[in-house]
C-alpha cells in the first residue's frame, strides 16, 4: 500500500487560532481529517505529523525513508532559512511536495525564496487547506507516473 507523509513545521499547530485572516479558521486537526478521509477510499496510508524543531522535522525526514513513499511538507518558516531541511530531503530521497496553506509569493519578500524547492518535486501554495488534498493527488500521481 502507497504511504504519505504530511509533515508539518513551526506555528502550524495554532491553525484556526490565530491570524484567521491569513490562515483560515480550519484546524490542523480538521485538514488531518479531510486528509485521511480522501485517502481512505485510495487505499493510501497517511502519516500525520507537526513539530516546532527543525531538528524534529529532519529526523522525521529521515525516518520517512523506511516508512514513507512520499512526503507532502508544510515547513513553515523554515521554508525560507533552512539549508538542513533541504539537505535531509536529499538524503532521504524521498520524493517530496512543499506546501503551503499562503500564496507565499502574494506576501513579503522574505517569503519568496524557498530552499526546499530546490529539492521538491513541485510547490503548492495559496490554496488554503485544500492545498493538502491537491498535494496529496500530486504526490499520488507522481509515484505512478514514476512506477
Ligand atoms: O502558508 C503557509 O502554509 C506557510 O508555510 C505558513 C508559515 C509561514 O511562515 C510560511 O511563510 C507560509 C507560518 C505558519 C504559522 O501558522 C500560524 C497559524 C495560525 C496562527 C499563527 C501562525
Amino acid at each position: 500500500m502507497t504511504a504519505i507523509l504530511f509533515l508539518n513545521g513551526p506555528n502550524l499547530n495554532l491553525l484556526g487560532t490565530r491570524q484567521p485572516e491569513v490562515y483560515g479558521h480550519t484546524t490542523l486537526g480538521d485538514i488531518e481529517q479531510m486528509c485521511r478521509a480522501h485517502a481512505a477510499p485510495k487505499d493510501v496510508r497517511i502519516g500525520f505529523e507537526q513539530s516546532n524543531h527543525e531538528g524534529a522535522l529532519i529526523d522525521a525526514i529521515h525516518a520517512a525513508r523506511d516508512q514513507y513513499d512520499g512526503i507532502v511538507l508544510n515547513a513553515g518558516a523554515y521554508t525560507h532559512s533552512s539549508v538542513a531541511l533541504m539537505d535531509a530531503i536529499t538524503s532521504a530521497a524521498v520524493p517530496t511536495i512543499e506546501l503551503h496553506l499562503s500564496n507565499v509569493h502574494a506576501r513579503e519578500e522574505f517569503r519568496h525564496h524557498s530552499y526546499i524547492a530546490r529539492v521538491a518535486v513541485g510547490v503548492i501554495c495559496g490554496f488554503g487547506a485544500h492545498g493538502y488534498v491537491l498535494a496529496l493527488d500530486a504526490i499520488l500521481a507522481h509515484l505512478a507516473r514514476r512506477g
